[in-house]
């Protein structure tokens, strides 16, 4: 099956490690595209009109240290959440998706908001059908806290789940969470292993948060290991008919029955990230 990498690639280092496992793994000859969503970029220091300019230069980047010659699996995204879009535009990525879930049943993994994969079905709801979509994203069944990737653009997110209905959530406070690898240990694994280990290395190392509590957390990656290695994770269901203005999930014994994660082995699926990373 086709697979599409739909990242917000400059959000966070997390997107960075879960791209280079995809490329290194046993999914990149069926990756089909890396399609560029925006972010909000409140607490960083640059501004949102740059995000799709540096998300696009660090997928160059990551191929090019990768020695991966396949520049033109890169897409850039629409540069505004949904409801911000002023005027509807051919937008790459969007017309990339419609194209390859047209052709064939897709898994698109996605680690950012939803902007491009709505864009895609408003133009087109006829793909929704071959769209199996595996997100790190939507509101903490425990918590009930609305997550980052859902709170940045809940209409696209509204639009996602009235057309797919093969969907599997994964939630970066409960699961996610659990990808803490401490800097000596990243830095054991990584160092002069290869160019794009070392690339990985700075990038987690010049981090505040690694500066002052020795860890990032990688959230981003149990998005791919959940294709290869799927026995390290518990699913159950939920029947959701929707998700509401403000997030919260409209459960009705009619609604489709979302996957969602409610368990991980996660010493294992850090064991696979820096295995697969390392070769
Ligand atoms: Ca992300």
């Amino acid at each position: 099956m086709k697979i599409i990498f739909d990242t917000d690639l400059t959000n966070e280092i997390d997107d960075c490690f879960a791209l280079v496992y995809i490329l290194k793994s046993v999914l990149s000859s069926d990756l089909g595209a890396i399609t560029l969503e925006p972010y909000d970029t409140f607490w960083q220091d640059y501004d949102n009109k740059t995000t799709m300019l540096r998300n696009n230069l660090e997928a160059y980047k990551i191929l090019r240290l990768l020695d991966d010659k396949r520049y033109e699996l890169i897409y850039p995204g629409s540069k505004y959440f949904f409801s911000d879009i002023k005027k509807k535009e051919n937008i790459e990525a969007v017309d990339k998706i419609i194209e390859i879930v047209k052709r064939e049943k897709t898994i698109i993994l996605a680690t950012g908001c939803l902007t491009n994969i709505a864009l895609a079905l408003e133009k087109d709801t006829s793909i929704a059908d071959n769209i199996k979509l595996i997100w790190l994203g939507g509101r903490t069944v425990e918590t009930l806290k609305v997550e980052f990737n859902l709170r940045q653009d809940i209409q696209a997110a509204q639009i996602v789940y009235k057309y797919v209905d093969d969907l599997t959530m994964i939630f970066s406070k409960s699961i996610g969470s659990a990808m803490k690898i401490p800097l000596d240990r990243i830095k054991n694994e990584l160092s002069n292993k290869n160019e794009i280990c070392n690339y990985l290395l700075d990038k987690y190392i010049s981090l505040d948060c690694v500066k002052e509590k020795g860890v990032k957390t990688l959230y981003d990656v149990v998005v791919p290991i959940l294709l290869t290695r799927p026995e390290l994770y518990t699913m159950e269901s939920l029947p959701i008919a929707g998700i509401t203005d403000k997030g919260e999930y409209i459960v009705e014994p009619t609604g489709k029955l979302v996957k969602y994660c409610v368990g991980i082995d996660d010493k294992a699926v850090i064991d696979e990230l820096l295995q697969i990373i390392t070769q």
